[in-house]
C-alpha cells in the first residue's frame, strides 16, 4: 500500500486486510498435487503455498527480474511448480479453468483437489453457473470459495442478489453448500482439511461462502467513503490475525512473547524483500517485442 500511495507501483494495488484468513487457512490444507486459483484479494494463498516475499515484490514493482518480467502491475500472475493457477482478471473466468485443471490432473492420476477463491459480485456471473453446473455433472473434486466481503466495488451485497444467503445457491446444482466464519482461522482450517479428505474419497464440488468485509476500498485508489463506518468498526473487532493469535495464545500454542518477535520477523522479512526488488532493474524497452510471439 504505501509503495502504491509513494508512486513506486504502477497499476492499481488491491489487498485483501480482513480477509486474510480464507486464503491461508485453507491453502494450507493442501497437498503437493493440489491446485488453486487466487483472486485479488488472496496473497496469501501465494504465501502459503510457498511464494516468496521477493517475487512478490518483483512482480508488483515491475522489475525485469520479476516472473512477468515487468509485463504485468500486480495480480496477474501464478506459480504452477507451487499448483497455484495465473489469475484472469474476468469475474468468473478462474470458476471453470480451475475445474478444468482439476480433471487434467485427475486423469493424469493424481487425487487432485482444486480450490478456486472469488467474491460475491462474481457470483452474479454466468460463468458461476456454467462452472458449478459442470463440476456438478462430472463429479470434479473443486471447492468453489465463495468470499462474501459484503461489497462488489461499490456495490452492496442487497442490490445483488436476493436470495438469503449465497451458499444456498448449492441446491439449485445438487451440491453441498456451506456457510463458515472467513475470520476464523482456525476453524476454517480445521473445516477445509476434513473437506478435502472427504472429498479426495468421494470426488464432488462444494460451495463454501465465507463471511468476511472489505476493510478497504476496492483497490487503494478507491477512498470508500460509500461504506458504512459502523460495519468496518464491527469487522475490526474480528480481525482475522489479532482472533488467530488469541486463540493461539489462549489455548497454549503460542507464547505472547513469541507472537509479538515473530511479527517483527515479518516485518524486517518484508522490508528486506522490497528493498531488495526495489534495487534491481526495470526491463529495457528493446526487450519489450521478446515473449510475444513462440520463437521457432
Ligand atoms: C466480468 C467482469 N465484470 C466486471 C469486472 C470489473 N470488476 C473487477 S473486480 C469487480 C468487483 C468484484 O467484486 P467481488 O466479486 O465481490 O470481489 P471483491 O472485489 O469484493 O473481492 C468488478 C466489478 C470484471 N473484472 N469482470
Ligand atoms: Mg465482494
Amino acid at each position: 500500500m504505501r509503495l502504491y500511495h509513494q508512486g513506486r507501483i504502477f497499476g492499481g494495488v488491491y489487498t485483501g486486510i480482513g480477509q486474510e484468513a480464507i486464503g491461508a487457512a485453507s491453502a494450507l490444507a493442501g497437498k503437493a498435487h493440489d491446485l488453486f486459483s487466487p483472486f485479488i484479494r488472496d496473497m496469501t494463498v501465494h504465501i502459503a503455498r510457498g511464494e516468496t516475499l521477493l517475487t512478490i515484490f518483483r512482480h508488483y514493482l515491475g522489475r525485469a527480474t520479476g516472473p512477468t518480467r515487468g509485463r504485468d502491475g500486480n495480480v496477474h500472475y501464478g506459480n504452477l511448480a507451487n499448483g497455484v493457477l495465473t489469475m484472469i482478471s474476468h469475474l468468473g473466468a478462474m470458476l471453470s479453468t480451475l475445474t478444468g485443471a482439476v480433471m487434467a490432473r485427475l486423469r493424469r492420476g493424481f487425487d487432485t483437489v482444486g480450490i478456486v477463491y472469488f467474491g460475491d459480485g462474481a457470483s452474479s456471473t454466468g460463468d458461476f453457473h456454467e462452472a458449478l453446473n459442470f463440476a456438478a455433472v462430472f463429479n470434479v473434486p473443486v471447492i468453489f470459495m465463495l468470499e462474501n466481503n459484503h461489497y462488489a466495488y461499490s456495490t452492496p451485497t442487497d442490490n445483488q442478489y436476493r436470495c438469503r444467503h449465497l451458499a444456498d445457491r448449492a441446491v439449485g446444482y445438487g451440491i453441498p453448500g456451506y456457510r463458515v466464519d472467513g475470520n476464523d482461522a482456525v476453524g476454517l482450517h480445521l473445516f477445509t482439511t476434513e473437506l478435502m479428505e472427504e472429498m479426495r474419497r468421494d470426488p464432488h464440488p462444494v460451495l463454501v461462502e465465507c463471511e468476511t468485509m472489505r476493510m478497504r476500498g476496492h483497490g487503494e485508489h478507491d477512498d470508500f467513503a460509500y461504506v458504512p463506518r459502523d460495519l468496518l468498526r464491527r469487522f475490526a473487532r474480528r480481525d482475522p490475525i489479532r482472533r488467530a493469535a488469541t486463540f493461539l495464545i489462549k489455548a497454549g500454542f503460542l507464547d505472547s512473547r513469541r507472537f509479538d518477535e515473530m511479527d517483527k520477523e515479518c516485518l524486517q522479512e518484508v522490508a528486506q524483500a522490497y528493498r531488495q526488488a526495489l534495487a534491481e532493474p526495470e526491463p529495457s524497452a528493446d526487450t519489450l517485442l521478446e515473449g510475444v510471439y513462440a520463437s521457432e
